[in-house]
C-alpha cells in the first residue's frame, strides 16, 4: 500500500492518475465483469496464455466468499504465483467493483509494488447480473462477458454492461447448436445497443476470438502507452 493511500480519497485519485507515487507510469488496468459461469475466469486464463510473453501481466480476482477463481488461475499455471491476487468481497460482488473499491485498489498497488513493473492488471470481478460494471476508478477499461447458453436474447435486453462496455465478448459459441441460440440475431442485437462498440463471438473450447480480445487488449495498451 502507498503511504499517500487514503481510504476516503486518495485510492481513487491515485488511480485516476497515470502515474504513481515515484512518476513512473502505472499499469493499464482491465476489469472483466458479466454473469456467473459465463467465462470470465476462462477468459482471463486464455488472455495470459496469449499475452505473457510479450508483456508483464498481473491478475485480481474477486470471488464471494473463497479463493476459487485464483486457486484455478494458479492450478493452470497461467501466471507465476506472485502475479495472482484474490480479493473476497462478502455479500455483494458489484460492490467491491463499484462502490468501495478499496480492497481492490490495494489489490493492484500491492502487485506493482510487489510483481512490477507491470504493463497491464486483469480484474475480473465476482459474477453477478447484467447490471454490474467497474468504477472508471478501479479501471480504465473494461470487458462484458456473456454466453450463448444465458439466452440469445441477452444482448436484445441491454443493461450498462451490454451497452457501454469497451467490449463485449459474446463467449462459448460452441455451445449455440445445443442450446438453439442464434448468433445472428445476438450479433444484429449488440450492434444495436452498442452502435460502434466492438463484439468478439469467442469460443474457449474451439479457441476462437481469443485473439481478437488479446488484439484489442493490445490495442489498449498501445494508447495507454502512446
Ligand atoms: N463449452 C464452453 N465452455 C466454456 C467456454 N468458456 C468457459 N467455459 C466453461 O464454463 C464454465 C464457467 O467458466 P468460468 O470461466 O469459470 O466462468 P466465470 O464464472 O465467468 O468466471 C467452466 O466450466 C468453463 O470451462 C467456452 O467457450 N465453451
Ligand atoms: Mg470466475
Amino acid at each position: 500500500m502507498h503511504l499517500d493511500h487514503d481510504h476516503h480519497h486518495g485510492p481513487v485519485a491515485l488511480s485516476a492518475d497515470a502515474h504513481r507515487p515515484d512518476g513512473s507510469r502505472r499499469a493499464l488496468r482491465i476489469g472483466l465483469g458479466g454473469p456467473v459461469g459465463s467465462g470470465k475466469t476462462a477468459t482471463v486464463a486464455a488472455l495470459c496464455r496469449a499475452l505473457r510473453t510479450e508483456l508483464s501481466l498481473a491478475v485480481v480476482t474477486n470471488d464471494i466468499y473463497t479463493r476459487e477463481d485464483a486457486e484455478f488461475l494458479l492450478r493452470e499455471a497461467v501466471l507465476p504465483p506472485e502475479r495472482i491476487t484474490a480479493v473476497e468481497t462478502g455479500a455483494c460482488p458489484h460492490t467491491a467493483i463499484r462502490d468501495d473499491i478499496s480492497a481492490n485498489l490495494e489489490a493492484v498497488e500491492d502487485l506493482e509494488d510487489e510483481a512490477g513493473p507491470l504493463d497491464l492488471i486483469l480484474v475480473e470481478s465476482g459474477g453477478d447480473n447484467l447490471t454490474a460494471t467497474f468504477s472508471k476508478g478501479l479501471v480504465d477499461a473494461q470487458i462484458f462477458v456473456i454466453d450463448v447458453a444465458g439466452g440469445d436474447d441477452i444482448p436484445r435486453k441491454g443493461g450498462p454492461g451490454v451497452t457501454t462496455a469497451d467490449l463485449l465478448v459474446v463467449n462459448k459459441t460452441d455451445l449455440a447448436p445445443y442450446v438453439g441460440s442464434d448468433l445472428a440475431r445476438m450479433a444484429a442485437d449488440a450492434k444495436a445497443q452498442r452502435a460502434e462498440l466492438p463484439v468478439v463471438f469467442q469460443s474457449l473450447r474451439s479457441g476462437t476470438g481469443v485473439a481478437d480480445v488479446a488484439a484489442w487488449v493490445r490495442e489498449r495498451l498501445a494508447a495507454w502507452t502512446a
